[in-house]
């Protein structure tokens, strides 16, 4: 299975003197996958190239901002020419104003908002909001969910932490974890318990309303509303987490999709079109607490500046084009179906969860909707396939624990080429690890 690897080897060799684990997340590092990271040199389209020439179709899409697929004319147009007026001024500018008004038009529970530049930034934000708003310590996350790399939220966390099986993070003090309990995703009663056991102490629950972060799982029906009920009787906020979901399943996102308000959203990835930007806003009453209407603070040197502006907006008005989201849907639902036969041709048991354009097969026979049955899913297939598919010019995310990001980029022949190049994955997988 030889393919030019040369160059990314001499690059990795020369990072891993700059960086720990020589990358700058811990994801990229193909720690779960084996073997040393490919640098990227170009991409465009459905399209990335590493620096050793190889070709990918890409289903990583830089972890979900890239729905429009890489380098976007309209995109990289919009760029160039904001770049002529200067960078950034740590001032106000037009272009913020008409981004939020985009987010607010499609997300009608964003009544404000507050740019920052990272989901974590956004989604540690919106719960120092929603403590000072109700004046209580307490959050309820679930098992598997992934928020960013705030302390607190380092606690069963998902993503790159399930991906290299680290417990929660060494480094948050115990004073937070305590702060951070911990429920199942899917499992409404496990939250009812967590709220009866801390009365009036709860200032929110965080959720991703479909989660994205121990591979995909989408809600059962009926969760999202339980959370809805739960959280108003009990007096707290409800806070999503849709920084990949946002403008991803839907213009609206997940609440839009599901019906369910949140008080607060956190957003990132897709609204900053490839380019550092996150968000949280809600509810005018909460939001006013924030700096310098109120007295939470919150600050950021490159908060909403006019580049990141610029290509959050070009995606959002890319978005809004009609066809975008059935197309996206057509095309993510040929590709589950044909990952599906592909596992069934080769006596592959698989399960394949798939919300919009976001999936993940799960090396497992039993249906998956919550951490613990994604964690007994095996890796070790998860991550021969991984190879076998990347020698075939497939780049997948490099973890059983992470979604692949389809973008409106990605063509028929993509997906085929996709199918096929797992038929012959799953056989080799079957006879290297029967
Ligand atoms: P960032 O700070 O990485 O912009 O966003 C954190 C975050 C918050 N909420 C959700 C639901 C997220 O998925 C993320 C980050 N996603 C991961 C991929 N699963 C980013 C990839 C990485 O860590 O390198």
């Amino acid at each position: 299975m030889g393919m030019k690897r040369q160059r990314s080897e001499k690059l990795f060799k020369e990072a891993e003197r700059c960086f720990p684990g020589g990358v700058n997340s811990p994801v990229r590092a193909f720690k779960a996958v084996g073997g040393h990271p490919l640098f990227i040199k170009r991409a465009s389209g459905s399209r990335i190239c590493d620096e050793d020439g190889n070709e990918f179709i890409d289903y990583v899409c830089s972890w979900g901002p890239l729905i429009l697929g890489h380098a976007h004319p309209r995109v990289l147009d919009a760029l160039r020419e904001a770049l002529e007026y200067g960078t950034t001024f740590g001032a106000p500018t037009e272009k913020e104003t008409t981004l939020a008004m985009l987010i607010r038009n499609a997300m009608p529970s964003i009544e404000e908002l507050r740019f920052v530049n990272s989901g974590t930034e956004a989604v540690m934000s919106s719960l120092r909001l929603a403590r000072a708003f109700t004046g209580r310590d307490k959050v309820i996350k679930f098992a598997g969910c992934y928020h960013g790399h705030s302390d607190g939220l380092l606690v069963k966390a998902g993503s790159g932490v399930a991906t290299i099986g680290l417990p929660d993070s060494p480094g948050v003090p115990s004073s937070y974890a305590r702060n951070t309990l911990t429920a199942r995703y899917n499992d409404i009663g496990s939250v009812d318990r967590i709220f009866n056991a801390n009365k009036n102490s709860i200032a929110a629950v965080i959720v991703e309303p479909v989660c994205a972060n121990m591979g995909v799982i989408p809600p059962d029906s009926g969760f999202l509303e339980s959370l809805r009920a739960l959280t108003e009787s009990h007096g707290s906020l409800l806070v999503f987490d849709e920084v990949i979901t946002g403008f991803r399943l839907a213009p609206g996102g997940a609440q839009a999709l599901y019906r369910v308000t949140p008080d607060l959203t956190c957003l990132g990835k897709i609204i900053g079109g490839g380019l550092p930007v996150g968000a949280y806003g809600g509810r005018k009453d909460i939001m006013d607490m924030i700096a310098p209407s109120g007295p939470v603070y919150q600050a950021g040197t490159l908060s909403g500046n006019p580049i990141a502006m610029t290509a959050g907006i070009a995606t959002l008005q890319a978005l809004a084009e009609t066809g975008v989201y059935e197309n996206l849907e057509k095309f993510a639902a040929t590709l589950q179906e044909g990952l599906c036969q592909a596992a069934a041709k080769n006596e592959v048991p698989v399960r394949v969860n798939r919300a919009g354009s976001i999936m993940t097969l799960f090396f497992t026979e039993s249906p998956v909707h919550d951490y613990e049955s994604a964690i007994v899913s095996d890796t070790r297939r998860f991550s021969a396939f991984f190879r076998h598919m990347l020698h075939q010019g497939i780049y997948l995310p490099p973890s059983q624990f992470e979604a692949m990001f389809l973008s409106t980029a990605h063509a028929e022949a993509d997906i085929g080429a996709t199918v096929n190049a797992a038929l012959a994955a799953l056989q080799a997988v079957q006879s290297e690890l029967r």
